[in-house]
């Protein structure tokens, strides 16, 4: 049994028509109008093909083919970062969604229920994983309290999208309803493309912790302030960015650091900026790292901030801990790769995912296929299209390697 790759196409370039960016990308960020689009094509596509769906407290929109016995949930997003690509999320949630119907066209009675599923705000431009964390039971009412978008952003995503902040963990299911979580998502990086793979198995999972930094001065006027005399908050927040890359090269291999953003105010050639406000985010395997990692970061900014004159406020927004993914998971998607003629190699995953939430409550595992030259999050991101079939077609015989167990014994 294999999908269908023409139709897959057929519904992978409609979905990429969706928040389109001139550059080949898309711009859907979460609960946004082009990502409520994207949904509703979702939902349409999966009626049209006569599959029940469903939209639960937080979002999460759903395809089922019902059947009797627990539920195997086949998942991604569908929102995207600013100014995205077109694969990150939605090659998932499409392949997904054609493995129900393919098993669906082959009438094949599983004794459990398929969900393709296109979780809520996994990129975080609102909260992060917003979505599964609901479905998972584990949404911290922190997580809302300091979301990474700001509250005000929040705030109008749920109102658009319908939602209600105070329903948002009646998304939670019983652990007991799913059977496991498999997620088809490219690499987003250059592993598989380097060692020649076409297939990889997803090991763990990077964690991240995201801060905002207010770097507090003294606006003052451009021209007749002294070098010497000033409370610079951009020269803070900038010489913080630049020694946090040179502290991850140099005492954190593996790890990553990233400066997404740093807003100065006012913001005027001719004032030196009061205030600037930096987004920091760091990644690694394991927490331990992780909790060095950040008291080396933070204790940097302090300094840079007191070597500057300038006040520092330090605020979390977003924590995601590292996760080891199902290793029998592993090894069946290795197995159903091998036997489609596939070559598959094991990795790490640099990228967050829906997976990591997921592997609390359930069994998880994650197929990767290769991008082109490691390129994501920018509109050039490209998986090539044989590579994007054969993914869809391990997600469905390990979706039926899942099953099928359950048909025998149940025999
Ligand atoms: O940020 C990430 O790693 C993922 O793409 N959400
Ligand atoms: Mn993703
Ligand atoms: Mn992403």
């Amino acid at each position: 049994m294999r999908v269908d790759g023409e139709r897959l196409r057929e519904d992978f370039d409609a979905l990429a028509a969706i928040g389109a960016t001139p550059a080949g990308g898309v711009e859907r960020p979460s609960l946004g109008d082009a990502h409520l689009a994207a949904r509703a094509w979702f939902l349409a596509r999966a009626e049209a093909a006569g599959l029940e769906t469903s939209v639960d407290a937080a979002g999460n929109h759903s395809a089922l083919l019902r059947r009797n016995g627990p539920t195997l949930l086949l998942g991604s997003h569908l929102d995207s970062v600013p100014n995205g690509g077109r694969f990150d999320g939605a090659l998932g949630v499409v392949a997904a969604l054609h493995v129900l119907l393919t098993v669906q066209a082959a009438g094949l009675e599983l004794p459990l229920t398929l969900e393709a599923i296109d979780f809520t705000d996994e990129e975080g431009t609102l909260v992060g994983l917003l979505g599964s964390e609901a479905l998972a039971g584990v949404l911290a009412a922190e997580s809302l309290e300091a979301p990474r978008g700001g509250r005000a952003a929040l705030a109008a995503g749920l109102a658009r999208a319908g939602l209600r902040e105070d329903r948002l963990a009646d998304a939670r299911r019983d652990p007991a309803s799913l059977a496991a979580y498999l997620e088809l998502h490219i690499e987003q990086g250059p592993v598989l493309e380097c060692a020649g793979a076409q297939i990889g198995v997803v090991t763990g999972i990077v964690g991240a912790r995201s801060y905002s930094l207010h770097f507090r001065g003294a606006a003052a006027h451009a021209g007749t302030t002294p070098m010497d005399a000033r409370q610079d908050a951009g020269l803070a927040a900038a010489s913080f960015a630049v020694a946090a890359e040179e502290l991850v090269v140099r005492n954190f291999p593996g790890c990553v650091a990233t400066v997404g953003d740093v807003r100065l105010e006012p913001g005027a050639y001719n004032v030196v900026p009061g205030s600037a406000h930096l987004a920091l985010e760091f990644r690694a395997l394991e927490t331990p790292e992780l909790d060095v990692l950040e008291t080396a970061l933070l204790d940097r900014a302090r300094n840079e901030a007191a070597r500057r004159g300038v006040e520092l406020g330090i605020t979390p927004v977003g924590r995601w801990e590292p996760t080891t993914l199902d290793a029998g998971l592993g090894a069946v998607i290795e197995r159903v790769a091998g036997g489609l003629g596939l070559a598959s190699m094991r990795l790490p995953s640099g990228a967050g995912h829906d997976a990591q939430v997921l592997a609390g409550i359930t069994r998880a595992g994650m197929i990767f296929v290769p991008s082109v030259g490691g390129l994501s999050h920018a509109p050039g991101e490209l998986t090539a299209w044989e590579d994007c079939v054969n993914g869809a077609n391990v997600l469905l015989a390990a979706a039926l390697a899942i099953a099928l167990p359950r048909v025998a014994s149940a025999a």
